[in-house]
């Protein structure tokens, strides 16, 4: 017998029917004759929506009576993907949901498909975010999600004839939005600019203009937990008041100036994932948000309070800082205390350093935040004297604590010109966490190493985590009822742990071929996808390699389309008979931020690569390569549930942690990686004989870079040596993918022959060998799925819901609502 926990509304589906059909008719005002799919969607959500708002407006009321503290997840991005499926799911209305769509004459899957995806982020960070605010309501938790809701999300990508990517503008709220509920009567006022005066011996904020923030509110159902959180995203509004005093002198457009210019505000996400652009309007974002939210966090948990004993603020919630986009909370909720609630300066600082943390996601040194102090003053003259004299008293610490003068100086939050804000989120908080064991590891060795030095006890890991509910049970409806079924409950969806329940299954014959049936038929559906979305043909009978994240050089796209191109060209060659090739379809997905030249030539080289390869007859069905524009969270729930291969070969020491890694191995996908972010924690649970691992360890890197690597140009050298990766760079720089142009990619072949920074030259050896014993085993299909239900049964660990354990266990010291 199979025990079902999964969570089901008592309603009906012909009581939910009836609730379509009042929606439609008495606020959308249409038949359901006359209804859309797009109609129906609308008002499937809202009326999914009446089904949470009791138990999100009793998680409220228990959050403030209750004595649980709160976190508060301070984050520039959410990325949630679509809303309708996961909230069915959360609501336990997924039955009632597709019998009476059909009822009423609709395919319930056009409907869910009518629902445009909210891009809100980047990508991994803004990800991450919305799997923990799901996994904190899925625990019970109490929290906020803090954001922007962004009038453009993340640029729609598409390819031009010649294969360059091109931007266009998301306006994903072209159409109506049934999700987010604007509550004008819970607004917030932000201030910029101006200048701070002397009142009374008290330093007075006098502010040049303000911003309306109107949050903009989004339920955050738990799975199976009864509980509703809130994401609140905050929308710029100018205020219609303006300048008269300007008016007066009939300067009328540099009067209404400020006001147009305030809605601007949120009125676009910045599509760099790792080179901060240091413009205003990107901290104005920051401290627009973040300003709103502190506020709003004291609105709500001291209710109609005019003297608040904000010395309990810590108490009541915890503010997590998604890397440095918010650190600006820290110097904005010492002025609150100090200028709004007359706190004395050491005060402040206690009650400051008690409420914020700070998780830290990269180790590029380029990626993390340096504001220049001119432009902190000009926007935010008050903060700025803040900042300084956190420095001062930081100094004064550390020379009390013996640090050497040098060192205090590398350690300077404020250097005079600029403002380091990873600085500022490590001494102004409590803890700093990275995002896998390698990754807080190399924090404290490397990229904060003095401050480890000096603050040992500061800095903890915890490793990232993705939510089960999207990532199995709605993305791959197949795989999540094989387990159901083999551990004989679908408690896993919410401990995950138990997943190991299937490690004896690996050794049973008539499951492991299940468990291929069902990675077969995902296959089948990726490749009819593929077809309606893209025309792509996909022959579901190769193995389906794939290689989605965004385009970065340390993330290597080059060594993978190298090592397609070093197989195209063995073939061409007449080196390996194309019969002898173990047929593939490898599968790209990636976004370059719009700057970035040679991610962009890397896209192109792609595209490229896809049109002459699946054009040649001579390797047709035997070497087929596929890049969908547009990679979202839509194609990631399709794709990765049909991939046999996952790539994920960023150089070592470089890549935080990934967290589709996780998603591919908990969907029974084998990974080819390197030593790198959660890849290492990965292996280990995995079992090294179920890992594809390759190339160059951290130190192995970093030894290389000691012998002049990239400034002495050595990877000519292994060019030199090596006659497939020469035949493969020669094939780019010969015009073979660009209709014998032989300067189209001429910066990245120079780039890849003299600099390589990224060491792809270095790795490649590796990387061909380890894909050689990758066919040999791809070629035993039960071998294969063996070790592919291993990854699956022993990733349990990588839910989002240990992560959130881990954080209220080492960070937030709090629990689930009582
Ligand atoms: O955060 C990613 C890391 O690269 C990845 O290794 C990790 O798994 C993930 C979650 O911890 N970082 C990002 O996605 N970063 C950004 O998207 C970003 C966005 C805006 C910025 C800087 C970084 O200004």
């Amino acid at each position: 017998m199979t025990e079902i926990t999964a969570p089901k509304s008592a309603v009906t589906a012909e009581q939910f029917a009836d609730e379509i059909r009042e929606q439609l008719k008495y606020t959308q005002g249409v038949t359901v004759e006359q209804a859309k799919p797009a109609d129906v969607y609308v008002a499937a959500s809202a009326a999914v929506r009446r089904h949470l708002v009791d138990s999100w407006m009793k998680t409220q009321a228990d959050m403030v009576n209750g004595n649980t503290k709160a976190v508060g997840y301070l984050s520039a991005e959410f990325l949630m993907g679509k809303q309708l499926e996961n909230a069915l799911l959360n609501a336990g209305l997924t039955d009632q949901f597709d019998k009476a769509v059909e009822a009423l004459g609709f395919d319930a899957q056009e409907v869910i498909d009518a629902e445009y995806e909210p891009g809100l982020g980047n990508g991994g960070l803004g990800r991450l975010a919305a799997c923990f605010i799901d996994s904190l309501a899925s625990l019970g938790v109490p929290a906020f999600g803090y954001g922007i809701q962004y009038k453009y999300g993340i640029f729609k990508q598409e390819f031009d004839e010649n294969g360059k990517q091109i931007e266009t503008p998301d306006y994903w709220l072209a159409n109506e939005e049934p999700w987010g509920h604007i509550d004008y009567n819970r607004d917030q006022k932000v201030s910029f600019g101006g200048e701070v005066v002397e009142e009374n011996g008290k330093k007075v904020w006098k502010p040049a203009w303000s911003v309306r923030a109107v949050p903009v509110d989004y339920m955050v159902p738990g799975y199976a937990s009864g509980r509703v959180n809130t994401l609140r995203l905050w929308t710029a509004k100018s205020y219609d008041e303006f300048d008269l005093l300007t008016f007066n002198k009939s300067e009328y457009l540099d009067a209404v100036k400020p006001q147009v210019e305030a809605e601007n505000i949120s009125k676009i996400l910045y599509p760099e994932d790792s080179t901060p652009q240091g413009k205003a309007l990107r901290l104005e974002q920051q401290y627009f948000f973040v300003s709103a939210s502190i506020h709003d966090a004291i609105r709500v948990f001291y209710p109609g309070q005019d003297k608040p004993d904000l010395t309990t603020f810590p108490d009541k919630i915890n503010f997590q800082l998604n890397d440095t986009h918010p650190v600006i909370g820290i110097p904005e909720l010492m002025r609150v205390l100090m200028d709004e609630y007359g706190y004395d300066w050491d005060t402040a600082w206690t009650i400051t350093n008690k409420t914020f943390n700070y998780t830290c996601h990269t180790l590029l040194p380029e990626a993390l935040e340096v504001w220049p102090s001119k432009l902190i003053g000009e926007l935010l003259p008050r903060h700025l004297e803040i900042i300084e004299k956190i420095n001062d008293q930081f100094e004064a610490e550390l020379k009390a604590k013996g640090v050497a003068e040098e060192t205090i100086k590398d350690m300077a939050i404020y250097t005079g010109d600029s403002v380091r804000m990873a600085y500022l989120a490590t001494y102004g908080g409590s803890h700093v966490n990275g995002v896998a064991e390698l990754h807080s590891q190399l924090l404290k060795d490397v990229t904060l190493k003095n401050f480890s030095d000096v603050y040992p006890d500061k800095f903890t890991n915890v490793t990232n985590g993705v939510t089960p509910r999207r990532f199995i049970k709605l993305a791959n409806p197949r795989l999540s009822d094989l387990i159901t079924e083999g551990l004989g409950t679908d408690k896993w969806l919410s401990d995950l742990e138990l997943l190991k329940g299937l490690i004896p299954l690996a050794d049973d014959d008539e499951f492991v071929k299940k468990f291929a049936a069902v990675k077969q038929a995902n296959k089948v559906d990726f490749s009819n996808f593929a077809k309606r979305k893209y025309g792509f043909d996909i022959d579901p009978n190769t193995m389906i390699n794939t290689m989605v994240k965004r385009l970065h050089e340390y993330k290597r796209q080059a060594l993978k389309i190298l090592s397609v191109i070093a197989d195209y060209a063995d073939i061409k060659s007449g080196k390996v008979s194309a019969d002898d090739i173990m047929p593939r379809t490898i599968v790209f997905g990636a976004k370059a931020a719009p700057g970035y030249y040679l991610a962009k030539q890397t896209i192109q080289l792609i595209n490229n690569v896809v049109r002459v390869i699946n054009n040649d007859p001579d390797v047709k069905g035997k070497l087929n390569v596929y890049f969908p524009w547009n990679y979202n969270i839509e194609l990631a729930m399709n794709l990765i549930p049909a991939t046999d291969l996952d790539e994920q070969i960023s150089q070592a020491g470089k890549e935080a942690s990934g967290t589709g890694n996780m998603k591919f191995a908990l969907n029974g996908a084998l990974t080819v990686g390197t030593l790198d972010g959660a890849n290492v924690e990965i292996r280990e649970r995995v079992g090294a004989e179920n890992f594809f691992l390759f190339g160059m360890t951290e130190p192995e890197v970093s030894a290389l870079y000691a012998k002049g690597y990239d400034t002495k140009g050595l990877s000519r050298e292994y060019y030199e040596k090596d006659p497939q990766l020469k035949a493969a760079i020669d094939m780019v720089a010969d015009g073979t993918f660009s209709d014998g142009d032989k300067d189209t990619y001429k910066d990245l072949v120079n780039d890849w022959l003299n600099k390589d920074y990224f060491m792809t030259l270095a790795d490649f050896r590796a990387y061909m060998d380890i894909q050689a014993q990758i066919e040999e085993t791809y070629r035993d299909p039960m071998k294969w799925s063996r070790m592919a239900v291993l990854n699956v049964a022993n990733s349990g660990y990588f839910s989002s819901d240990r992560s959130i354990e881990d954080y209220l266990e080492r960070i937030w010291h709090t629990g689930p609502l009582k």
